[in-house]
């Protein structure tokens, strides 16, 4: 049976979604691409082949000819769509964050288990990352020895909006270290705290941060939302008997003029093109068996990156270590 997806968000993520469904999700039609601006959905319906559009999304959740939704509209509608499509019983892939606000992931999380089974999984794709993946393996497979620290650097060529800011970096970027570095070590976050360097133009300058996992390891985080070079995110995982880093993939080198030079990525579209791919396939798994995927994400994680990024927010602004106080894990969610 062909699993009708509609795609609500026609920006840069709903278009790159719709490429997937319609180019890379063999078994998935691209059923409906919906947008509040009509003709920004019509213009990607068109070029992926979509069968319908619409400007309604609750309506097009509804659908009958409509089988699973991929969110991809702004952040601020993520929860309210996540708890239209529970209450339609349809599983959602939600593009991160879930919500940027702990209190609105725990509701989707009470909605879920009130339901009785999970319908929202969360788009951190790093997860599906052959780099990420390779690190995971090489800590479990006892390679490392224990886990001592995670240095990673994740850094844009310009921010996505003129108006972003050191806070916006903490909710907007950060949220996928927070979650690939809690999902690598197996463990969550006990305290964080952030600085940021001087600029000296108007640009907003990187965030640092360091976190304490509740196990005793560190975390740094590098969040440079203007690194003008590329688009260049790395981890290392430091073990007290290895370490284990991300090698950056560029698929030519260009020798010239007596020196050589590797070309960097303009976005996460293109460097993480292959996770995203991996993530909606096994999307499309979980809405054909039912069976959640074991490597993604789900409002739990959701939940756990808005606590440290509302922690993060707080750090950076009063200057202190702030503590990351949060639930436990319910078992619905072990
Ligand atoms: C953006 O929203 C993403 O999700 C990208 O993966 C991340 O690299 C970028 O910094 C964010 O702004």
């Amino acid at each position: 049976m062909t699993i009708r997806i509609a795609v609500i968000g026609a920006g840069l993520m709903g278009a790159d979604h719709a490429k997937i469904v319609a180019e890379d999700l063999s078994g998935a039609a691209l059923q409906v691409v919906c947008d509040m601006d009509g003709t920004r959905a019509r213009t990607v319906a068109d070029a992926y082949g979509a069968a319908d559009t619409g400007t309604d999304p609750e309506g097009t959740i509804a659908r009958t000819d409509v089988d699973a939704v991929i969110v991809a509209s702004p952040d601020f509608t993520h929860a309210p769509l996540s708890m239209v499509c529970i209450k339609t019983g349809k599983k959602m892939l939600c593009e991160k964050p879930l919500s940027q606000s702990s209190a609105d992931c725990l509701r989707v999380m009470e909605a879920e288990q009130a339901a009785g089974k999970k319908f929202i999984q969360l788009g951190f794709m790093r997860r599906y990352d052959q780099s990420y993946i390779e690190i995971k393996r090489a800590l479990l497979q006892g390679k490392l020895g224990r886990a001592l620290m995670m240095h990673n650097f994740h850094r844009n060529v310009a921010t996505p909006a003129a108006d972003f800011t050191g806070a916006m970096a903490i909710t907007n970027s950060a949220p996928h270290e927070f979650d690939v570095a809690r999902h690598v070590l197996g463990t969550e976050y006990a305290t964080i705290t952030a600085w940021q360097p001087k600029r000296s133009d108007a640009l907003v300058a990187p965030v640092f941060m360091v976190l304490e996992t509740v196990d005793g390891q560190i975390v740094n985080i590098e969040i440079n939302n203007n690194a003008a070079y590329g688009y260049d995110v790395r981890a290392e995982l430091v073990g007290e008997n290895a370490a284990i880093a991300t090698n950056h993939v560029a698929y030519t080198r260009l020798d010239h003029s007596r020196s050589q030079a590797a070309g960097y990525d303009v976005d996460w579209r293109s460097r993480y093109a292959e996770a995203y791919r991996r993530q909606n396939r096994a999307f499309l798994r979980f809405v054909e068996t039912g069976t959640f995927p074991q490597v993604a994400s789900s409002s739990w994680d959701g939940y756990c990156a808005a606590v440290v990024a509302e922690a993060g927010v707080r750090a950076l602004s009063e200057g202190r270590k702030i503590p990351v106080e949060m639930i436990a894990r319910p078992e619905f969610y072990a």
